[in-house]
């Protein structure tokens, strides 16, 4: 449970650690304390945040209790394989040794090895796992093994922006670092929501942008999101457009002769056909302006702004990767960049942002289907006998294996016979994810390794491996400015998880493979940095490229110096050994990676998303994050800081779009896709572009009863990349008519009953709450509510009923102290739950409270603090609102020396300066 006190592993000195959220990287402080969970701050002297933490940072600590934690080794016979909602697996778990499990592992892959080859067998990882984890499960996979089916959920991610860094420059790099955004004029944000999901970055930026008011902040986004709210000029295109608009930048560039000529002769190749390309999209602004739905004045300005700014960094993400022209996209972007020449200098160049902790070591080691170790290729045979010959491995996968959008179809097909899943959920984050659980109830073997023990995931797995978590676990990572950092442990092994190299490497030894003796991460890792600098010289002997991955110079750290590693941006080369062309500011020499040094434009002739809205599904259903939950929420959904500033799963809409469909602010929708259907919760926000509904992506059956939006996603992906088009499938939304809606707050843990057609669940500080709708009126609802509130016969049970409006309430109080409380409405207009939540930290209910809670609103006015924006200090909407009228504050330094609101993480700036406006 949170707060749980956790037996001390060393003696309290910080240990310097990273956060294992997103791919900003920032450092922290962990500080074991005696009797207390450890204290975790941010560490002041990490190149990434210099002690700032956002409010995922700061909330870590209630995420290290082991309530729900995977903690021994299970197996499971399975029943039989029809999908079902919570599981094809029926069987009871039993748990096992290790070494029985390692072995059945190996057994089963092995089996399916030798009766359909090597090809019948995949991995399926995930950019949050650490670079050694990463790099042994290539290594069995790609070279042991012999099939390149192997995949990660960086394909969701940032795939198409690796391809377009292929075709660009010839390897994947990522040119830009975050000083650069601070010395930019120019930042453009493509598809980036960085004031939610990368709040350290975007708020370097801020304080950037306060020194020097002149940067200028572009956003380019469908919806107005709270990063537009610093925003110098917001275009709101329409969804899948993207390549339209840097078309005509290009374009428009060529034609006021914004050109870098000595850079583009000398440096690049394919300018005349990119810009064919481009021209032919564009053929004046107007036809832009009117193909992306702005007026042709913001389009305008964008584009003078582009061409008059040297100093400008492009930060694309997932608005541009996730889509069927993702690499197109990226590559009409960075084309834009090549013209002008602003790439390799200080303050410019095109810069996709890594959304996952260890995104960047994933393509370091090389966890793609397509590609090998060090930035090598898998296509190449040179590559493949180098890393061959470097790994003495029997054998060598000779062919891209399937990416995750393929292999989980493989799969339900019957071509995948055993998988192993590490790291990443797919049954609620891909595509058509009602087709992933097909897929897992087809496959012979599934193992997944997790941290904890119920995802939707697991429901299909028959051996379920217990992981070590963050805080238990060590190794390195590296972030979006390719910084490598270590995480370290600053917590015992719980139960009997292990780290993730380990299970792996035990079971490539039980599988008969020689070269997985590892004892220590820092011999894994010492291997990682050997290859990268193996036969990287160019030499006409070796027919190779130079690459510039390399990280010879941290090879031969022993377990000490790998322990006192400090954070080191790549490449590395080892010293005497010359930088690669292009490493330091990367390319600021202008040569590239491609064989002839040049990068190359490529033509991006633009094209629509695969799906229109017809008049079935009228909409355009658009998905991403929410500031305060990470994916799949497994470890923040259990933090009460981090659940209330959303609460629930919500679909939101403009307020047209609603009135038009029937729907009003707080009632429950109903969402269908050709692929799927789910309920959330209605939001009108005038920010959306008409036709447009946007869903986030966390809620999943642990949480909720119907709001895995994975499954509504259709399963297209880029024909580059493989990247599925997540932020585009038609969608139908219409009311749920649900005869009633309720919620339940209890001290114990809260089990949605029966009667409720939709549930969700919700953690709070010192209670469980439930939020509740039902199809059919409740017969007896003081019977119901007492047996779901599990009160005996003798309880102090206080209740409030309208028959007639249908209103019911009741607390069930023990010794003075509210235990639970249930409340019912036809509507949806049902008491302040935070108000009421307040009540379970009150050591004694007086006979206010009592009446208050049964007339469903607190005695005083203020008393319900409403939705919580500032999440570090718990200040909610209404008295922030109350503040600015009542006391005239101005600015958001005004709000915070009133109320502390922004004065810690700041991740709540942009809402504050949105209410601010309001
Ligand atoms: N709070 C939080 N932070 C996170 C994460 C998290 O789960 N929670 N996850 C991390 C991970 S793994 C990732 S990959 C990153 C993702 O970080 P982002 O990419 O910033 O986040 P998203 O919300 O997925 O999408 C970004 C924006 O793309 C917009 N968009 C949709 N369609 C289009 C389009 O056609 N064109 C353009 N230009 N924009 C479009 C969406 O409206 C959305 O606002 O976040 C990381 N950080
Ligand atoms: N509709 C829609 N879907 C999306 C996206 C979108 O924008 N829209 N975005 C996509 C993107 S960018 C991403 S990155 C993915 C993310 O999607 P996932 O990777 O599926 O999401 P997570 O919740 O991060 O899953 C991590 C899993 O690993 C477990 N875990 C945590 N730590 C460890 C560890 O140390 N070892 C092991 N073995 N397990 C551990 C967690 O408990 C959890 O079950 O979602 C993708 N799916
Ligand atoms: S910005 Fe927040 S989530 Fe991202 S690494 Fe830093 S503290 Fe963690
Ligand atoms: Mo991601």
């Amino acid at each position: 449970m949170n707060g749980t006190t956790i037996p001390l592993l060393r003696a309290p000195a910080p240990v310097r650690t990273t956060c294992p959220y997103c791919g900003v990287g920032c450092g922290l402080l962990a500080t074991p304390r005696a009797g207390a969970s450890p204290q975790l701050a941010g560490d002041p002297e990490h190149p990434a945040n210099a002690g700032r933490l956002c409010v995922k940072g700061a909330a870590l600590g209630e995420t290290l209790g082991l309530q729900g934690r995977l903690l021994r080794p299970r197996m499971r016979q399975r029943q039989h394989q029809d999908p079902h909602p919570q599981g094809a697996q029926s069987g009871p778990w039993l748990d096992l040794s290790w070494p029985k499990a390692l072995e059945a592992v190996a057994r089963g892959f092995g089996s399916a090895i030798e009766r359909h080859g090597p090809d019948a067998v995949a991995l399926y990882l995930s950019g949050q796992l650490l670079t050694e984890d990463y790099y042994v499960a290539n290594k069995l996979m790609k070279g042991f093994i012999g099939s390149a089916n192997i995949d990660t959920n960086s394909r969701l991610c940032m795939s198409s922006a690796v391809a377009g860094h292929k075709r660009a420059f010839g390897e994947d790099l990522v040119p830009v670092g975050y000083a650069d955004l601070e010395q930019a004029d120019l930042v453009v944000l493509v598809g980036s929501n960085l004031a939610w999901c990368h709040p350290v970055l975007f708020q370097r930026l801020v304080r950037a942008r306060q020194a020097r008011p002149a940067m200028k902040l572009v956003v380019i986004d469908p919806r107005r999101t709270a990063t537009c709210e610093f925003a110098d000029l917001h275009l709101p295109i329409r969804s899948g457009t993207d390549v339209w608009l840097f078309n005509g930048l290009l374009a428009f560039l060529a034609q006021q002769g914004e050109i870098e000529p000595d850079f583009v002769a000398r440096h690049t190749r394919g300018l005349e056909q990119a810009l064919a390309a481009a021209r032919a999209d564009a053929c004046d602004l107007a036809t832009v302006a009117r193909t992306c739905s702005i007026s042709q004045e913001a389009l305008t300005t964008f584009y003078r702004w582009f061409a008059g700014h040297a100093r400008c960094v492009s930060v694309f993400s997932q608005g541009v990767n996730q889509s069927s022209a993702g690499t197109d996209k990226v590559n009409s972007i960075i084309n834009c960049h090549l013209f002008t020449g602003r790439i390799g200098r200080p303050g410019m160049g095109p810069f996709s942002i890594t959304g996952q902790p260890n995104a960047m070591g994933g393509r370091e080691v090389g966890g793609l289907a397509n590609t090998l170790a060090a930035h090598l290729e898998l296509a190449n045979p040179a590559h493949r006998a180098l890393v061959q010959q470097f790994w003495q491995s029997p054998r060598m996968a000779d062919r891209p294996g399937l990416q995750a959008v393929q292999l989980f179809q493989a799969m339900e097909a019957g071509r995948i016979k055993a998988i192993w899943i590490m790291g990443t959920n797919p049954v609620v984050s891909l595509p058509d994810a009602d087709q992933a659980r097909r897929a897992l109830a087809a496959c012979e073997l599934v193992v997944v390794s997790d941290v904890m023990a119920a995802t939707d995931t697991l429901a299909y797995a028959d051996i379920a491996l217990p992981a070590l978590a963050w805080g238990e676990k060590s190794g390195m990572v590296t972030n979006s400015e390719r910084c490598i950092s270590r995480q370290r442990a600053f917590l015992p092994a719980p139960g009997e998880a292990r780290a993730d190299w380990d299970m792996l490497a035990g079971v490539a030894r039980r599988m008969g493979f020689a070269g997985f003796d590892y004892t220590h991460a820092s011999q894994i890792f010492d291997e990682h940095a050997r290859l990268s600098a193996y036969r990287n010289h160019p030499g006409p002997e070796d027919g190779q490229q130079r690459r510039c991955f390399n990280i010879g110079g941290l090879a031969g750290m022993d377990a000490a110096a790998y322990d006192a590693f400090q954070p080191r941006h790549w490449p590395v080369p080892p010293s005497g050994m010359a930088s690669a062309p292009g490493s330091g500011q990367l390319f600021g020499d202008g040569v590239f990676a491609h064989e002839d040094g040049r990068a190359r434009f490529v033509a991006t002739p633009a094209r629509a998303p695969a799906h229109a809205a017809d008049a079935r599904y009228p909409f355009i259903l658009n998905t991403g994050r929410v500031r305060d939950q990470w994916h799949t929420m497994t470890r923040t959904g259990q933090a009460p800081t981090l659940a209330e500033h959303s609460p629930e799963p919500f679909a939101a809409l403009h307020p047209h779009d609603g009135l038009q469909s029937g729907l009003r602010e707080g009632a429950l929708a109903r969402l269908h896709t050709h692929w799927g259907a789910m309920v959330a919760r209605v939001r009108l926000d005038a920010g959306m572009a008409r036709g447009t509904v946007f869903v986030p992506i966390h809620w999943n059956a642990q949480f909720a009863s119907d709001a895995r939006v994975g499954a509504l996603v259709n399963p297209v992906t880029d024909p580059l990349s493989g990247e599925p088009e997540f932020k585009h499938t038609p969608v139908r939304i219409e009311p749920f008519e649900a005869a009633w809606h309720g919620f339940v707050l209890m001290r114990q843990a809260c089990r949605p009953p029966a009667e409720a057609d939709w549930w969700v669940r919700i953690q709070g500080r010192d209670f469980e709450r439930c939020e509740l709708a039902g199809l059919r009126p409740l017969a007896e609802p003081r019977a119901w509510a007492r047996q779901l509130l599990g009160a005996p016969a003798q309880a102090d049970w206080i209740e409030y009923q309208d028959a007639g409006a249908g209103i019911y309430r009741a607390g069930h109080v023990e010794q003075g102290r509210l235990q639970a409380c249930v409340f019912l409405s036809p509507r949806t207009d049902l008491p302040p739950r935070r108000w009421l939540g307040s009540l379970f930290a009150q050591e004694r209910l007086g006979d206010p409270e009592r009446a208050s809670l049964m007339l469903g609103q607190p005695l005083q006015a203020r008393a319900d603090a409403g939705p919580i924006v500032c999440a570090c200090f718990g200040v909610g909407r209404n008295t922030i609102c109350a503040a600015i009228a009542g006391q005239g504050l101005k600015t958001t330094a005004e709000v915070t020396a009133c109320l502390k609101a922004g004065g810690n993480c700041g991740s709540c700036l942009p809402e504050l300066k949105h209410l601010l406006m309001a």
